[in-house]
């Protein structure tokens, strides 16, 4: 079972995120435990400021050390591996979430406003990012990291379906469908209605080559390519060349 501790303003936040279908299920489980934390109840004075302006001035505030430590000190233990959510970090990948499946507890901090005092970096082993983009706050980032490690979790969802996600193996998914065969006069390609599981193995895996090839090149550059891969390759080039 991992420990997932959240550290944010705005608990409120949560609320749906943890009541609804994957995690909630893995929390009924026991898969995983997830527990939020308004450390703005940690704050001394009686405004309960959890930020102050800048030093050397400029715009906006800056998240305190005071209330947000001694959050942390409350739900910190040696398993932990505390994560500081800011566009600063290195950029969350399916590999980075793989890695923390074997962590026991990860504690995730929240950022609000223009970031944090630098200092509470002296208490954070990890920086991530989710995107190059800046948001209102870190809870957004926070529910992607909770929700793609909760979900290959051991008894998250069914095995196989995370098998052949995105990114599993390095490839974009293949093209899926589902019932009507013709919707709107647009047919399923018949080796899926064939039964002929090899035949469709083989569609599928040109299907992820073709479609990461021509939108997620740099995700091919360092690939090891199999052998049947490389000769799909050189038939999918062949095609687009026509
Ligand atoms: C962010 C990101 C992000 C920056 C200022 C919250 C905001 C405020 N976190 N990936 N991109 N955080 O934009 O993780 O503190």
């Amino acid at each position: 079972m991992m420990k997932i501790d959240i550290l944010s303003l705005f608990p409120e936040m949560f609320e749906g995120f943890l009541h609804t279908s994957i995690i909630k299920r893995a929390i009924e489980k026991g898969v995983v435990e997830i527990h939020v934390h308004d450390f703005r109840e940690f704050a001394h004075d009686r405004h309960k400021s959890v930020d102050d302006t800048p030093y050397g001035g400029g715009q906006g505030m800056v998240l305190m050390c005071q209330p947000l430590l001694d959050c942390l000190k409350t739900v910190v233990d040696k398993d932990a591996l505390v994560i500081l959510m800011s566009p600063q970090g290195q950029t969350f990948s399916q590999k980075m979430a793989v890695d923390l499946t074997n962590e026991k507890h990860l504690i995730i901090i929240c950022g609000h406003y223009e970031g944090f005092d630098e200092r509470i970096r002296d208490y954070v082993d990890m920086e991530i990012s989710i995107g190059d983009y800046v948001l209102t706050g870190g809870e957004l980032s926070s529910m992607v990291i909770t929700d793609a490690v909760t979900r290959l979790l051991h008894g998250a969802i069914r095995e196989a379906s995370h098998e052949d996600d995105s990114f599993s193996d390095g490839l974009l998914e293949y093209p899926q469908y589902t019932k009507p065969a013709e919707y709107d006069g647009a047919k399923v390609p018949e080796v899926l209605l064939s039964g002929h599981h090899e035949n469709i193995r083989k569609w599928r895996l040109k299907q992820s080559l073709k479609r990461t090839y021509l939108r997620r090149p740099d995700l091919l550059r360092d690939r090891a390519f199999t052998k049947e891969e490389a000769k799909l390759m050189e038939e999918i080039q062949a095609e687009l060349e026509k």
